[in-house]
């Protein structure tokens, strides 16, 4: 199965980069597609998979698709959050709907904790163990503490994280 065309009214990137996007597929039918650094592009959902909605109850989709995100007068519309979360909707073979959300997979932050343009350089792991501890950011512009981009911080993974990826490991 290829990517044979983006469907560009309903393409959205949040501030990390990431994308989503409907697509249409080689079979003909629409599917939703990601993209995110390092993980590059992923089909999300298309018609022919199944979702479980609760223990024993598995659908098949049908079509699924990702619209703008629905805001107030004063809320701007948000379909991908800055988190990586996505909302969309799949109509299932059987007649049913619904609207689902899941967070798009992301790689870690650059090694470049401190942001001063020097990595790898020990001063950002001693940085992010100062800022993780509490303290302030010795330039002022050091990256956030959810290394790893899970929406979890602070937390042990996230130094693990660092260190692997400092170490030229995987994120
Ligand atoms: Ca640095
Ligand atoms: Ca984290």
């Amino acid at each position: 199965m290829t990517i044979t065309g983006l469907r560009l009214n309903a393409l959205f990137i949040d501030r990390h980069g990431s994308v989503v996007a409907g697509c249409h597929l080689s079979d003909g039918f629409q599917a939703i597609v990601t993209w995110s650094y390092p993980e590059g592009p992923r089909i999300l959902v298309k018609r022919g998979d199944t979702v479980q909605i609760a223990p024993g109850d598995i659908r098949t989709v049908n079509t699924v698709s990702v619209q703008p995100g629905i805001g107030g007068s004063l809320q701007p519309q948000q379909t991908l959050a800055d988190d990586g979360r996505v909302a969309f909707s799949i109509s299932f073979s059987d007649g049913s709907s619904g609207i689902f959300s899941t967070v798009i997979p992301r790689g870690c932050d650059p090694i470049d904790f401190n942001r001063d343009g020097l990595y790898p350089d020990n001063q950002d792991l001693m940085d992010y163990l100062t800022v993780f501890g509490g303290g302030a950011c010795p330039t002022g512009a050091c990256g956030d503490l959810d290394f790893n981009n899970n929406g979890l911080f602070p937390e042990n993974a996230d130094i693990e994280a660092f260190f692997s990826a400092f170490g030229g490991g995987g994120c």
